[in-house]
């Protein structure tokens, strides 16, 4: 397929003037094929770019600039017409201004290079809840990982031929090759240059000289959280940074489960959590992103819109998440800036493996003396998630599947117990909204700063965070909704000595055994100044060695805790000034009183 046999007006004319401004040498038009996948990956075998690894089977290693190794925040901006729009947790520029910079900044920015199309749908191409988008890049980098991230294939181009609207995505690394500019491994723009933008009301991204991640592959954040935060709040749906898990009882009932957390807190290793209590089984249905729309039921419905994981490295192993390293180890996958080993697999952190000797990822020789690290802390693997030993059946569906209860979460050391359910609604919904993890490490006694990240959505949310709060306030309003309880989990919770008070991982189905019983109304929570709390000898401990002093602790209220926490809570919604609804300051009074 070429330009000129497409016949939508909007898409060949936005495509025309890309491809005219950026001067490629080529313009080729994905299809999401294994042949071009894999022409592609042997192309950068063969510049160099990639490394085929010997294990897992058919994956490539690669590494970035070093200076190329994360989102960049404060490059990222939402363009939105008006600057209070974005809100106070955004960078803003103006739309107009922003487009004329890029006029520079794109001319001849593909000069020398091959200019891709990637079609790709987000969610199942059929699912009502699924939306496409069109990505312009000059990294074959990124349409690979695109092509595992995201559905890509020309069957979208029918669709948006056919009327379907589009989101537009224009990336490209900025690093023309005009003159007698030799290419590199990782192209990418200095840092002054980098924009990752968004234009909520054109519903359009443009990303400027970088090639790593959410910054470059646009269908994850800048798409699924960032302009579909501002579609579902149009079009009354959720674009949440969530996991969905689907939850089977030994009785073989199931409930599903989608969970926020901040970034570090273990998202992908709950999703695919293989629970400690005999009889209960956890399956996969998404490890980052959640788009929920209510059915004709009145129930929230949902998908996971990727295709795969992008999932960090270090820290994965068989003990934190075993059926990571079997998903990744089923081959077909990307390694960036892990650490090569000497028989050509891929090393990091906490692997499981104990090498004496290995290639950094700086490609230098390193061994345990080395004295950094051998991974770059934010390594990723990109992988197929159909390939996941534990992905649901189901996870496809077009029509999305049911949530039954929310999980809201941070990092806590004290105060927040074990789990706490909401008393109803909106305040779950104040819940969400003073998430929050320490930023220092704090002396035990006494309440550490906190970084709040509403609902891990922070970075995220495309449009004024007060108003998002309103949006969440307003889906708990509509009629007819069986809405997902909510709850608040804390699995980092410390003793006075440091230890930590539960032991995670697997022993985290003990909680969402006790979150699927609450889902039924079953009597096992007393009410509390914080919430519902799990009743005496409600949370199945059985066969769990943890001291009762412990337990106490995990689920107890800590009333002089939570009194000192509630300043860092006014001091974080002053931050929204008349945005922010009153609910919220209710919520938080009627805490205050509820303390006493
Ligand atoms: O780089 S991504 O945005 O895809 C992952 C992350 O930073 O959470
Ligand atoms: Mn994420």
């Amino acid at each position: 397929m070429q330009v000129s046999d497409i016949t939508n007006s909007n898409l060949k004319t936005w495509l025309q003037k890309w491809i005219d401004l950026c001067e490629p040498t080529d313009v080729v038009i994905c299809d999401g094929s294994k042949a071009q996948y894999d022409q592609l990956c042997n192309m950068m075998v063969k510049s160099g770019a990639f490394i085929k690894l010997d294990k897992p089977a058919n994956s490539y290693h690669t590494r970035s600039d070093k200076t190329d190794v994360a989102r960049v925040e404060d490059r990222t901006y939402i363009c939105s017409a008006r600057q209070e729009d974005a809100g106070p947790t955004n960078h803003w520029k103006d739309p107009k201004e922003m487009r004329a910079e890029f006029d520079v900044l794109f001319k001849g920015s593909m000069k020398g290079r091959t200019l891709y199309v990637i079609p790709f749908s987000m969610g199942p191409i059929e699912s009502p809840i699924s939306k496409y988008g069109i990505e312009i890049t000059d990294s074959p980098y990124v349409v690979v990982n695109m092509c595992i991230m995201t559905r890509v294939g020309t069957a979208i181009i029918k669709k948006i031929e056919a009327g379907a609207p589009f989101v537009k995505c224009m990336h490209s690394v900025g690093y023309p090759l005009d003159g007698d500019t030799a290419d590199v491994p990782w192209p990418s723009a200095p840092v002054e240059k980098k924009y990752i933008t968004h234009f909520p009301e054109d519903r359009e991204i443009i990303s400027f000289g970088s090639g790593y991640g959410g910054n470059a592959l646009l269908g994850k954040k800048c798409f699924a959280l960032r302009i579909a935060s501002v579609q579902a709040r149009d079009e009354g749906w959720m674009a949440e940074h969530m996991l969905i898990l689907k939850l089977t009882s030994p009785k073989g009932e199931v409930k599903y489960v989608a969970a926020a957390f901040p970034s570090a807190c273990g998202k992908t290793n709950l999703a695919m959590m293989e629970p400690s209590i005999p009889g209960w089984k956890v399956e996969t249905i998404g490890d980052d992103i959640a788009w929920m729309k209510f059915g004709p039921d009145g129930q929230l419905y949902a998908i996971n819109p990727e295709a795969g994981f992008f999932g960090v490295a270090p820290g994965t192993s068989m003990k934190s998440n075993p059926n990571a390293m079997r998903t990744i180890n089923r081959g077909n996958s990307i390694f960036t800036n892990t650490a090569i080993t000497l028989d050509g697999g891929v090393w990091w952190e906490d692997h499981d493996d104990k090498p004496a000797q290995l290639v950094d990822w700086r490609r230098r020789p390193w061994t345990p003396a080395s004295g950094v690290k051998a991974a770059h802390p934010n390594a990723r693997f990109t992988t197929p998630a159909g390939q996941c030993p534990v992905i649901a059946p189901e996870w496809e569906d077009p029509k999305g599947v049911p949530i039954s209860a929310f999980l809201f979460g941070g990092r806590r050391k004290t105060v927040v117990p074990l789990v706490n359910e909401a008393l109803d609604w909106e305040h779950g919904v104040f819940l969400g909204a003073t998430m929050a993890s320490e930023t220092t490490a704090a002396n035990l006694a006494e309440v550490g700063k906190l970084r709040f990240d509403p609902f891990a959505m922070l970075p995220f949310c495309g449009y004024h965070m007060g108003d998002y709060f309103k949006h969440w306030l307003k889906i708990g309003k509509k009629a007819g909704a069986k809405l997902p309880k909510i709850f608040y989990v804390n699995w980092f919770r410390r003793g006075e000595d440091g230890h930590f008070l539960w032991p995670g991982f697997g022993d985290n189905s003990r909680v969402l055994e006790w979150v699927f019983n609450r889902c039924n109304d079953a009597p096992t929570a007393r009410k509390t100044p914080i919430g519902y709390l799990p009743a005496e000898g409600t949370l199945n401990v059985k066969g769990l060695d943890i001291p009762a002093s412990d337990l106490k602790d995990l689920l107890e209220v800590d009333v002089q805790g939570w009194k000192a926490v509630v300043p860092q809570i006014e001091e974080h919604f002053a931050k929204f000034g008349d945005r922010l609804p009153k609910e919220m300051m209710q919520q938080l009074e009627a805490l205050k009183a509820r303390l006493g």
